[in-house]
């Protein structure tokens, strides 16, 4: 069973995309939790932090540097940004596809709840 996010891969659920290469896909959260709110994926399905091996490195690396580059275009880089990867449930991670959430355009408060 694909995950939902596999599914916005796929293009069978509509998102606001912002950014794709051939291993990354980026998109506008659903319910943002900062004026800017992206989620920055590997489009293949990884389901945690916990489940990382050394194989996915590259891929990984691919999604931060990503990130760097979509927070340069969506004009955050100078105020600053923060980028989160929830895990399990104690994380707070609800979709089971591994993702950093972009977020900022506003002052984010420290430390995360
Ligand atoms: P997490 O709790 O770390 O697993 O974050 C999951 C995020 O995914 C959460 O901020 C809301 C977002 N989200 C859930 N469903 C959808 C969806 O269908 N489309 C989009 N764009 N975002 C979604």
């Amino acid at each position: 069973m694909p995950s939902l996010f596999t599914k916005i891969v796929q293009r069978e659920i509509p998102a606001d995309i912002v950014y794709e290469d051939d291993d990354c896909l980026a998109f506008r959260d659903i319910a943002p939790k900062a004026p800017i709110h992206i989620l920055v994926i590997p489009k293949r399905e990884i389901v945690s932090l916990a489940d990382l091996t050394e194989e996915d490195e590259a891929v990984m690396g691919r999604c931060v540097v990503a990130a760097s580059k979509i927070a340069a275009s969506e004009g955050i880089s100078e105020g600053g940004y923060r980028l989160i990867v929830n895990c399990g449930d104690d994380g707070g991670q609800e979709v089971p596809h591994i993702h950093f959430h972009l977020m900022g355009g506003r002052k984010l408060t420290w430390p995360p709840g």
